[in-house]
């Protein structure tokens, strides 16, 4: 079953259209015209469930949602902690920041599970979470939910389940 932050915070009912801005992106060896490609299709996985539209802006000022690449410490508290661990994490609604550990072998393109490292994430099936919870949504209780907290690496997990569609829809 899926839950709701505390309080079940929401982007505003009426704005229907979101924009995105991909802004940290020094940490990081991925191009950013990949960086838009795997990010436009993470947030196309929620967009088709709803009525939420989402637009990638190049102005970070502009945009409800900023995404970037960190190291370490970077100042908000949750210090990032090297390969594996934490991955990424992104706040609740109307935050909008989306943070990932620019230490992990992020696998942008192809097929993680034939990567050459053996702590290879998918970023595209992290970005997928991480958009649940910037949209509103906790942790859910079923295995097969993307908002599930668990995640094997090496593994790619992008489908939204009847969870997480029942989820979004009920709070949008
Ligand atoms: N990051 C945690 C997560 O996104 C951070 C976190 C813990 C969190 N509790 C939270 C964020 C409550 C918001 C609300 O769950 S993580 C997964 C999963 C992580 C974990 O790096 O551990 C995914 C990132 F669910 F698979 F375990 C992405 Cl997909
Ligand atoms: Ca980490
Ligand atoms: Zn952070
Ligand atoms: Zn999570």
């Amino acid at each position: 079953l899926y839950s709701y932050f505390p309080g079940s915070p929401s982007w505003p009912r009426s704005k229907k259209r979101l924009t995105y801005a991909i802004t940290d992106t020094a940490a990081t060896t991925i191009d950013r015209a990949t960086l838009s490609r795997v990010f436009a299709r993470a947030f196309a996985r929620w967009s088709a469930a709803t009525t939420l539209n989402f637009t990638e802006t190049a102005s970070a000022r502009d945009a409800d949602i900023t995404i970037g690449f960190h190291a370490g410490d970077h100042g908000d508290g949750e210090a990032f902690d090297g390969p594996l661990g934490t991955l990424a994490h992104a706040f609740s609604p109307t935050d909008g920041r989306f943070h990932l550990d620019a230490a992990e072998a992020w696998v942008a393109a192809g097929d993680v599970s034939r990567a050459s490292s053996d702590v290879a994430v998918d970023l595209e099936s992290v970005a997928v979470h991480e958009i649940g919870h910037l949209l509103g949504l906790g942790h859910s209780s079923e295995p097969g939910a993307i908002m599930y907290p668990t995640i094997t690496s090496r593994t790619r997990k992008v489908d939204l389940a009847s969870d997480d569609v029942v989820g979004i829809q009920s709070l949008y």
